[in-house]
């Protein structure tokens, strides 16, 4: 059937890793895939996540089916990491909560759920966002809208303009926005900031869809949930997409949620049954190894202070990249101001790199990045920044 069928472009980020590996420059650098690195360059295993699975080998008993939305002591410490345990959500039994495979699972869960009950919302994407965003809700049948979010000249959020555009989104529409450490840019909105949109949110009745896929990559675990929490204490409606790929290394085991917030717990208990049937249909119920491991390191105090310990590290060692970067070019005489890659959060830096010079390191180079000037910061290590920095320098001057 498939002879008179053109093939798929492939992925633009995930198409860059394929070019990368039968690249056979030695000195070749992936700053491409929004994959952790540590300072060997590999993608670690957490420890926290090495000793759970140690126990869960002893202790597990069966590969019998999960429930359709997973474990629900899984749900449970999801929920708590998202609202904080003493959370007024919580105990009104207001969250609805699944696992999913991973966060783009819970995104398409989540987009599949709106297309039921909003068939005709179109759906508003900052500008920039994740290219796969729009590739999801495209794929639940609904038409894109974005907001102004990136503002080049500053280097940060067009706040007046993102506002401006969100107090225009008509009453149920669905915004999604980024909870934290926002890719591909790495600006995020401030604590008072959140508190306006909160407020528009409210006022116009257009659905807040959170994605938040880097807890922890930020400031830390609590701190960058306060968004969350400020949707949370409105008392509206609203979607969270989490994921555990990056805070917990969990890539390959799919290891997401979906929580559909109402504002009482019979409208919740009503949504939980409709997540439900969208799941039934698609991948029926989810994997459980990785769901396991993160309840165990979020049930266990001992692990979970282990794990704050290894976020931390993970963020510290990002932090340190940018400053090496900053500074490496500033070293080599680069006059074009890099400073602001040292304010960026999370795990991407947003260059400022056009397309041409992209395109000339991956040719004359082999460092990878996406086009846009988007740099995995984490893919930067103390073996290679030189080699990086040389490149950029030259690269500017060429
Ligand atoms: N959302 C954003 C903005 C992301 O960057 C990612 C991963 O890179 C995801 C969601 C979902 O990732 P996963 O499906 O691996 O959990
Ligand atoms: O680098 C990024 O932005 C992502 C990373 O199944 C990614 O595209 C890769 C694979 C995947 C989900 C996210």
């Amino acid at each position: 059937m498939w002879k008179e069928i053109d093939a798929a472009p492939a992925d633009a980020i995930l198409g860059l890793t394929e070019a990368f590996k039968s690249d056979s420059n030695p000195k070749k650098v992936n700053l491409g895939v929004g994959v952790f690195k540590d300072d060997q360059g590999t993608t670690p295993i957490l420890k926290c996540i090495k000793a759970a699975e140690k126990k869960l080998v002893e202790t597990e008993s069966t590969k019998g089916y999960l429930p359709i939305s997973g474990s629900p002591a899984y749900a449970a410490n999801v929920q708590k990491l998202l609202f904080g345990a003493d959370s007024e959500v919580i105990a009104s039994g207001r969250a609805a909560t699944i696992h999913s495979p991973g966060g783009t699972g819970a995104l398409r869960v989540g987009a599949d759920l709106l297309k039921k009950f909003r068939p005709d919302a179109t759906l508003w994407v900052s500008t920039p966002t994740w290219a796969n965003h729009k590739g999801i809700f495209t794929a639940a049948g609904f038409g894109i809208g974005d907001y102004p979010y990136y503002d080049p000249q500053t280097k940060g959020v067009d706040f007046e303009g993102m506002l401006a555009a969100l107090e225009n989104v008509p009453a149920g529409d669905i915004v999604l926005m980024h909870v934290c450490c926002h890719n591909p840019t790495g600006v995020d909105l401030v604590g008072g900031q959140w508190d306006q949109v909160v407020e528009v949110a409210k006022a116009k009745g257009w659905m807040p869809f959170l994605d938040f896929a880097y807890q922890g990559f930020g400031d830390g675990v609590e701190e960058d949930r306060a968004a969350v929490e400020k949707f949370a204490a409105a008392g509206i409606d609203f979607f969270v997409a989490s994921s555990f790929s990056k805070n917990l290394g969990l890539y390959n085991e799919r290891t997401g949620a979906l929580t559909v917030v109402s504002p009482t717990a019979a409208e919740s208990a009503v949504a939980m049954s409709h997540i439900k049937t969208t799941i039934r249909v698609n991948y029926s119920n989810p994997p459980a190894h990785g769901g396991l491991a993160a309840s165990m390191v979020l049930d266990d105090s001992a692990l979970y202070d282990q794990w704050i310990g290894e976020v931390a590290e993970m963020r510290d060692r990002i932090r340190n990249m940018r400053a090496l970067l900053v500074d490496g070019l500033v070293a080599r005489g680069v006059g074009q101001d890099f400073s602001f890659i040292k304010e960026q959060r999370g795990m991407f830096s947003f260059s400022g790199l056009s397309n041409e010079v992209v395109a000339w390191l991956k040719e004359n180079k082999a460092i990878y990045i996406v086009g846009g000037g988007r740099i995995n910061v984490a893919g930067l290590t103390t073996a290679n920044i030189g080699y990086v920095c040389d490149a950029i320098a030259e690269a500017l001057k060429a």
